[in-house]
């Protein structure tokens, strides 16, 4: 069966790929599962069961709450000293394989290169590893003498009960240096998103309006859900700057402690990934007083939107007239470079299942290169990042989610200030300029696919019954995709390209989605399972 879209092109019916599923799966698991897709109609507000627990024995993309802590929040700080205590596979794989760039302030100081583990072997597994913690931690301000230490737990250490919060405040009363740990073991959670969690509350608490001494005059903002892959961070400041506004911190790709520290200082927080940040742009709003809008740096008519949204916060004739220069030079650029690729990707069709918010802002500038998004999801979103965060009271909070410390904050009486008068900021609240975001599905077309945390499973049927011409996705499924004759482009380390966000960033997509696209290769392999049997059984008498 077809299914006719918004701009009358015909894709298969979404209902048979779920019905398809359905029928594959034991009854139990299909109960499960179903709840975890939906064809989009435009016609009802609908929603997705999300951030749960994966059934066992689901091949996901989903990682760990370690993953979510140290390798997607806190290690992209360059000029702290990140120590993994556990064994060296975690700190292995975690060593930059995100690709968060980032570069060292005047102090020269980054150690973004280097991979600090406590490397935890049999006998501290047996014995405790708390001693040889105190160790690394002593040995590496030795040598590097950073200005702070994080500390990450691993699954083991937690299992065997060593305290890494505690040990990271005795060993910063010791050597005189702010160092704090993260109790953030692997299992923690159902997925990454339990560890942006525990590292919001730990920036929160241990760095965030350390130091008063910011600037407090011009356009200042903080980035936040910002992990500078690629670059992406680099070309969004550069667009800003021409713009005259001035970044304070950006959390946390290409990030400083000192700033970080005086990021309470700004006016106004951006907010890119509001799966991985959003507690801390609300933590920031109710202590010191800083309003945030969500924005979108993906896409060209996404990035003007973006930077609209910056003028109308501040509400001045003269940026706004810079931002709509900076907007008019920007667009022409990138609109010449992009024609040409424009031409050659009209109507091809996409999936893009990734993490907890690309899914979404790659769509927009899909969109802008004339192609079609019929499927897309999150690894590990709630359901807010899919339905909007009206659906936050509604949400039932499970023993896993249960389990995170939610901070308790209060307005801080000395340092909360409100940038716009209360009169306008109350105005910009009931009118959802500030504070919302309203997810992913209400901008999908109809007839498209939504499918959280999709399974290898799910995927090949997809590919089966849609064929689509890119899946966008990541290293754990690039290959399952590739060998079915289907271009895949990872849309997490950005396939070793990028950057991808702003005017030129979009240019650089375009090219490396046509490059993918539009290549001759596919067709000339055929793989030996299409010309031959690969298993051959016979039955026994
Ligand atoms: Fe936010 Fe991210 Fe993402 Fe994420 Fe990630 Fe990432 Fe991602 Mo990989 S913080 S949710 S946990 S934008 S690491 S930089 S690419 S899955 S879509
Ligand atoms: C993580 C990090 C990751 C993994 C990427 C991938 C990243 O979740 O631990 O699966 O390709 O962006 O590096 O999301």
């Amino acid at each position: 069966m077809y299914h006719e879209m918004d701009d009358k092109t015909m894709v298969r019916d979404p209902g048979e790929f779920i019905e398809d599923i359905g029928n594959a799966y034991p009854t139990k698991v299909a109960r499960k599962r179903l709840q975890h897709m939906i064809a989009v109609n435009n016609l009802e507000k609908q929603g997705v069961e999300a951030n749960v627990r994966t059934i066992p024995g689901i091949i996901t993309q989903r990682g760990c709450c370690y993953a979510g802590c140290k390798g997607v929040v806190i290690g992209p700080i360059v000029d702290m000293v990140h120590i993994v205590h556990g064994p060296i596979g975690c700190s292995y794989y975690a060593w930059m394989t995100r690709r968060n760039l980032g570069k060292a302030r005047s102090d020269g100081r980054n150690y973004l290169q280097y991979c600090f583990s406590t490397d935890m072997q049999e006998d501290n597994i047996v014995f405790g590893g708390e001693k040889k913690l105190k160790a690394a931690i002593e040995e590496a301000y030795n040598i590097f003498k950073p200005k702070a230490i994080s500390v990450h737990a691993t699954c083991p250490v937690g299992l065997i009960g060593d305290d890494v919060v505690k040990v990271a405040r005795e060993m910063s009363e010791k050597l005189g240096i702010n160092i704090f740990g993260f109790s953030c073991e692997g299992y923690k959670g159902v997925s990454q998103s339990a560890g942006h969690h525990i590292a919001n509350n730990g920036l929160f608490k241990n760095v965030v309006g350390l130091d008063d001494s910011g600037d407090e005059d011009g356009y200042t903002v903080n980035i936040l859900g910002e992990y500078n892959i690629g670059g992406d961070a680099w070309e969004i400041e550069r667009i800003l700057n021409r713009a005259g506004i001035r970044i304070v911190s950006t959390f946390s790709g290409n990030a400083s402690y000192d700033e970080i520290a005086r990021s309470h200082t700004a006016k106004l927080n951006l907010i890119q990934c509001h799966r991985s940040i959003n507690y801390m742009a609300e933590m920031m709003e109710t202590k010191f007083g800083i309003p945030w809008i969500k924005i979108n740096f993906i896409g060209v008519k996404s990035m003007s939107k973006t930077l609209r949204k910056i003028a109308k916060f501040f509400d001045d004739p003269e940026l706004s007239a810079r931002i709509e220069k900076v907007i008019e030079e920007e667009e022409i650029e990138a609109g010449k470079a992009l024609a040409r690729y424009r031409e050659r990707l009209q109507g091809k069709t996409a999936a893009i299942f990734v993490g907890g918010s690309r899914a979404h802002h790659y769509q927009d500038l899909m969109k802008e290169l004339g192609m079609k998004t019929i499927a897309a999801g999150y690894e590990f979103a709630h359901r807010d990042d899919y339905e909007g965060r009206d659906v936050i009271p509604d949400i039932k909070l499970d023993a896993d989610s249960r389990n995170i410390e939610e901070l308790h904050v209060e307005r801080d009486q000395a340092r909360y200030k409100l940038r716009i008068s209360q009169e306008r900021y109350e105005h910009l609240k009931k009118e959802k300029f500030l504070s919302t975001y309203d997810g992913m599905i209400g901008d999908m077309e109809k007839g498209s696919l939504v499918i959280d945390d999709i399974s290898h499973y799910e995927l090949e049927k997809l590919i089966e019954l849609y064929s689509p011409d890119i899946i966008c996705s990541g290293i754990k499924d690039k290959y399952v995709i590739e060998k079915w004759g289907i271009p895949s482009k990872q849309l997490h380390n950005y396939d070793y390209g990028g950057p991808f966000a702003g005017y030129r960033g979009a240019v650089n997509f375009a090219k490396d989605i046509d490059m993918r696209v539009n290549s001759p290769a596919w067709s000339y392999i055929t793989p030996p399972w299409k010309k031959e049997p690969i298993i051959k059984a016979e039955l026994a008498a």
